[in-house]
């Protein structure tokens, strides 16, 4: 069941202040409070859902396409997707204990700013 007190239904809720960095109908996006590399921005759509599974069953087509399409406009932003300047990013998604996931709300990370590494550590 969907946590209405995890931290970013808080900051969905503007409980808890946030660096956004862009929002639409349906996603906001905002830097990491605790980056793990030079740049770490967060996509999030604002329907309630923990996680990809959860969204596939309950969001719509438009909500999804939004969300997918939020990563590019955010990584363009941010100035991390131009590959002839340098540019360059990862973005990936925690799903669950093993996966990682912390904060029970469906989230893409999205690295940059520096050469990310190994893809899984
Ligand atoms: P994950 O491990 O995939 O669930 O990632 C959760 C991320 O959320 C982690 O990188 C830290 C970030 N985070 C946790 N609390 C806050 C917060 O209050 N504000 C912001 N901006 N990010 C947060």
């Amino acid at each position: 069941m969907y946590d209405k007190n995890n931290i970013f239904a808080k900051i969905l809720r503007g409980e808890i202040p946030c660096k956004k960095i862009y929002e639409s109908a349906n996603v906001l996006a905002f830097y990491d409070v605790n980056p793990q590399k030079k740049i770490h921005a967060l996509v999030i759509p604002k329907g309630e859902y923990m996680d990809l599974d959860d969204l596939n069953s309950k969001a719509s087509a438009e909500e999804m396409v939004e969300l997918i399409k939020a990563i590019t406009i955010v990584a363009k932003k941010i100035g991390i997707s131009d590959l002839v300047k340098g540019g360059g990013y990862r973005a990936l998604v925690n799903v669950g204990e093993n996966g990682g996931q912390e904060v029970p709300h469906l989230h893409f990370h999205i690295f940059g700013g520096e050469k990310i590494g190994k893809m899984v550590s």
